[in-house]
C-alpha cells in the first residue's frame, strides 16, 4: 500500500524551533538498517531535518539511554532489558491503522518509511519516576500518517497497541506485571500536534530493541509511560481508550499524564527530577510544566483543570 508523501510541518507550527538540515549519515544509517541497503529512494532523499529547541539541549550520553530502560514486557529491571530484548523479532513489521477513518489499512513499516521524511528531534524525556534525559530521536510526526488514513469527524481519540509476542517477552509469557499487550492513548488534537512523533531511530541510528524498535511513540510533554514502544496498531476512536497504566492504578496514572510539577504523584513529588548522566552531586532539575513545552502545547488544555485531568 502506498502512502502519499507528506508535507513538512509548516514553519508557523514550529515557531520557536530552529530547523536544521540533518547530516546525510543519519538517513543512510537508519534506512540501511530499517529498510535494507537497496533503497535508492532514501539514499537520494536529503530531506531529513533536525528540530532543535532554541535552548540547544545537550543529549544524554547514549550508553545511559540504551542501558537504563523501562520495558515491562521483558523485566522490571532497567538494566536487564538491554540483553533480554535481543531475541525480540522486529522484522518484518506491519502497522494497522483502523477505526474512525476513511482509509483503514495494514502497512509494512518499510512502505511507511519510504514515504516519510525522517527528522531528528532533540527532546526532553521525563519519566513519572522523577528521572529525565534528553534524547535525539529520528522519526516523523504522528499526524503525517493519521492524515493519510483520513480521520472521520467522529475520531476523538487515538489508541495505540504494542506487540504481543510472548515467545520473546517473558512477562507476557508468564502473564505478570501488567495486562498485555501494553495500550496507550491520546486525544486526537494531542496526536495531531506537530511535536508528537513516531520514532524509528535515535542518536543517528536505528532504535535499539530495548528502546522500542522498530516503531515507538514519543510525546515529549507527557510522562514517559505514554510513549509506547513496539507499536503494531493505531486505532482512531470515538471514546477514550482504556490504557494500561491508568487501568492498573488510576489514582497514580491519569489518562493525560502531562508533566506537571504541581500535581504530586502518591509516591513521588513531581517537583524536580534526577537528570541521567549528571554527576551525583549535581542539583536536581526543577521540573517544568509540560516538561518545558508549554509554549507549544498549553493551548491544548486551556479550559481544563489539570489537577482533575492529571
Ligand atoms: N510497550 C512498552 N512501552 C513502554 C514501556 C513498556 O514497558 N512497554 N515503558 C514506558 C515507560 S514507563 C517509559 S519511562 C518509557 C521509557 O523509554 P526508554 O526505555 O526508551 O527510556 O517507555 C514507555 N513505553
Ligand atoms: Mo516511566
Amino acid at each position: 500500500m502506498i502512502i502519499k508523501t507528506q508535507k513538512e510541518i509548516p514553519s508557523s507550527e514550529i515557531t520557536d524551533l530552529t530547523v536544521f538540515k540533518a547530516r546525510r549519515r543519519f538517513i543512510k544509517t537508519v534506512l540501511a538498517s530499517v529498510v535494507g541497503a537497496t533503497m535508492p529512494v532514501w539514499a537520494d532523499n536529503n530531506k531529513s531535518r533536525t528540530l532543535l529547541p532554541n535552548n540547544a539541549l545537550v543529549p544524554t550520553p547514549i550508553e545511559l539511554v540504551k542501558n537504563y530502560t523501562n520495558y515491562y514486557e521483558f523485566t522490571l529491571n532497567k538494566e536487564d532489558s538491554t540483553k533480554l530484548a535481543q531475541n525480540f523479532v522486529t522484522d518484518p513489521w506491519s502497522l494497522e491503522i483502523s477505526g474512525e477513518v476513511e482509509k483503514a489499512g495494514i502497512y509494512h513499516l518499510e512502505d511507511i518509511l519510504r514515504q516519510q521524511t525522517l527528522e531528528e528531534r532533540i527532546y526532553r524525556f521525563r519519566c513519572v519516576e522523577a528521572w529525565s534525559m534528553v534524547v535525539p530521536w529520528m522519526g516523523f510526526s504522528l499526524g503525517n500518517i493519521l492524515k493519510m488514513a483520513k480521520p472521520l469527524s467522529t475520531a476523538q481519540f487515538v489508541k495505540f497497541t504494542a506487540i504481543y509476542q510472548p515467545e520473546t517477552m517473558p512477562n507476557q509469557r508468564n502473564n505478570v506485571m501488567l495486562q498485555w499487550p501494553y495500550v496507550e492513548g491520546l486525544r486526537i488534537d494531542e496526536a495531531m500536534h506537530p511535536l508528537t512523533m513516531l520514532a524509528v531511530g535515535m542518536y543517528g541510528d536505528t532504535l535499539p530493541k530495548q528502546n522500542g524498535a522498530p516503531l515507538r511513540l514519543v510525546v515529549p510533554w507527557k510522562y514517559g509511560f505514554k510513549s509506547i514502544k513496539a507499536i503494531v496498531k493505531i486505532e482512531l476512536l470515538k471514546k477514550a481508550p482504556i490504557t494500561t497504566w491508568n487501568k492498573s492504578a488510576p489514582n497514580e496514572y491519569g489518562f493525560y499524564a502531562n508533566v506537571n510539577p504541581a500535581v504530586t504523584h502518591p509516591r513521588w513529588s513531581q517537583n524536580s527530577e534526577r537528570q541521567l548522566g549528571s554527576g551525583f552531586f549535581t542539583a536536581r532539575r526543577q521540573t517544568e510544566l509540560f516538561n518545558g513545552y508549554s509554549e507549544q502545547v498549553a493551548d491544548l488544555y486551556r479550559d481544563m483543570d489539570l489537577r482533575h485531568f492529571f
